[in-house]
C-alpha cells in the first residue's frame, strides 16, 4: 500500500516536469494580454514581434510582472500543449518589450519601422538629388581624368613612333644617296645622321641632291666670302668636326672613316674661283683609316677638271697628299721633320706631306689679299685663293 501511494506521488512530480515552463501546467502558462500588445504596437508605429523572431523556452516567469508576449495567435485559441506549446509561447527572456525603440537592438528581438516619418521621406528626396548632383561631377571629373591620360598616352605612342623611325632611319639611311631614293624633291637639304657615338655627337650636314644625280654627302664646305668659321683647329676638332651646314664646316674624320669603311665612296671636289669659273675633281675610290693610322688618305680614279692635286695623277711627291696621314697645328704627322706644315703656315689641318698641291682647308682669303696660303688647289690655280670648295662624298656606282 505504501509502495503504492509512493509510485502514485512520483507519478504526479514527473507530470510536473514535463513542461519545459519551469513546472507549471501549460494551461496556467496562457499568454496575457497578447492582442493589447500587438494592437497597441500598430496603433503607435512601435514594435511588433513575430514568432519566428522571438526565441522559445527562455521563460522564468509569468507575463504578470512585467514581461511582455505577443503572438500572432487569437486570445481565445487554446495554445498547442507539450514542446509545441513552447515554441507557441514567446519569450523574450529577461528582455523588456515596450514602445521605446531604444531597446530596440536588444538581444534577441528584431524589429521594423512601420511607418516612415514623413520628414525622412522629404530628405531621402534631397539626398537623393544631391546624390545625382555629386554623380555628374564625379563622372565629369572622372571623364576629365579619362581624358588628360588618354592625350598623354597619344603623345606618348607619338613619341615613340618617332623614336622608332628614329631607330629605323639609323639602321637604314647611312648618307644622303640612302634619302635620295625616299625623297621625292631635289636640290640641297640639310639632314642630320646619328653617326656611331655611343649617341653622341649628331652630324648635320648638307645632302646635294642635284650636282651628276645626286645623293651627296657634303663633309666639307667654304661658301664664298665666309670666314664665319675658323679652319685653324685642333686634333680634337678635326676629329670630331665644327662648324655649321647653314655655313662652312668640316664633318669630322672619325664620321669620314665610319662611313668610307662601311661602304665603298667616291669622293667629288668641287670649285670655284673669284673669275666666277668653276671646276671638280673626282675620285672613284675614297677612304681614310682610323685614327690610330693618323686618318690616312686614300683616293685614286681621278676624273675632272681641277687636275688631280690629291693624287698627282699617281706620281709621289713630296706634296702628294694621297697615303698621308692628317695633321693640324697640335699634331704632326707630315712628313718634314723641320716644320708642323699646319702650324707653320697656319693653314688648319690637311692631308700635308711636306706640304701640299692643295688645301681646302686654309684661311678664307678674298682675292688679292696677302700673299700667304689660302685656300689652295694647285692643279687648277696654281696658288691664288679659291672663291669656294666643297667636298662630297656618295656610294661608288661601282664599288
Ligand atoms: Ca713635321
Amino acid at each position: 500500500m505504501f509502495l503504492t501511494l509512493l509510485l502514485v506521488t512520483l507519478l504526479t512530480d514527473c507530470s510536473k516536469g514535463r513542461t519545459l515552463d519551469g513546472g507549471r501546467g501549460a494551461s496556467s502558462f496562457r499568454p496575457q494580454y497578447p492582442m493589447e500588445i500587438a494592437d497597441r504596437d500598430a496603433h503607435n508605429g512601435g514594435i511588433v514581434i513575430g514568432l519566428n523572431d522571438i526565441q522559445t523556452g527562455g521563460m522564468e516567469k509569468g507575463g504578470d510582472d512585467g514581461y511582455s508576449i505577443a503572438t500572432s495567435e487569437s486570445p481565445d485559441s487554446d495554445p498547442p500543449s507539450g514542446e509545441v506549446e513552447n515554441n507557441y509561447i514567446a519569450s523574450v527572456g529577461n528582455v523588456a518589450i515596450d514602445e521605446n525603440v531604444d531597446n530596440e537592438e536588444e538581444e534577441g528581438v528584431s524589429y521594423e519601422r512601420m511607418d516612415p516619418e514623413p520628414e525622412e521621406n522629404n530628405s531621402f528626396d534631397v539626398d537623393l538629388f544631391q546624390g545625382e548632383s555629386d554623380l555628374v561631377v564625379i563622372m565629369r571629373r572622372m571623364y576629365e581624368s579619362l581624358t588628360k591620360r588618354l592625350n598623354l598616352l597619344k603623345s606618348r605612342v607619338t613619341s615613340v613612333e618617332q623614336t622608332a623611325r628614329d631607330i629605323l632611319a639609323r639602321l637604314t639611311v647611312m648618307d644622303c644617296s640612302d634619302l635620295k631614293r625616299s625623297t621625292s624633291g631635289s636640290g640641297s637639304y640639310e639632314y642630320t645622321f646619328h653617326m656611331d657615338h655611343n649617341g653622341k655627337r649628331p652630324v648635320t650636314v648638307i645632302c646635294d641632291m642635284e650636282t651628276d644625280g645626286g645623293g651627296w654627302t657634303v663633309v666639307q664646305r667654304r661658301l664664298p666670302h665666309s670666314k664665319a668659321v675658323n679652319f685653324d683647329r685642333s686634333w680634337h676638332d678635326y676629329k670630331v668636326g665644327f662648324g655649321h651646314a647653314s655655313t662652312d664646316y668640316w664633318v669630322g674624320l672619325e664620321n669620314l672613316y665610319i662611313w668610307t669603311n662601311a661602304r665603298h665612296y667616291e669622293l667629288r671636289i668641287e670649285l670655284s674661283d673669284f673669275d666666277g669659273d668653276t671646276a671638280y675633281a673626282q675620285y672613284d675610290r675614297f677612304y681614310v683609316e682610323g685614327e690610330d693610322e693618323g686618318y690616312r688618305l686614300h683616293v685614286s680614279g681621278y676624273s675632272g677638271t681641277a687636275g688631280d692635286s690629291l693624287g698627282n695623277e699617281g706620281k709621289s711627291d713630296n706634296f702628294t697628299a694621297n697615303g698621308m696621314m692628317f695633321t693640324t697645328h697640335d699634331e704632326d704627322h707630315d712628313t718634314s721633320h723641320e716644320i708642323n706644315c699646319a702650324k707653320y703656315w697656319k693653314i688648319g689641318g690637311w692631308w700635308f706631306n711636306r706640304c701640299s698641291w692643295a688645301n681646302l682647308n686654309g684661311p678664307y682669303r678674298e682675292q688679292g689679299e696677302g700673299d700667304g696660303i689660302g685656300i689652295n688647289w694647285h692643279m687648277w690655280r696654281n696658288k691664288e685663293y679659291l672663291r669656294s670648295s666643297t667636298m662630297m662624298i656618295r656610294p661608288s656606282r661601282d664599288p
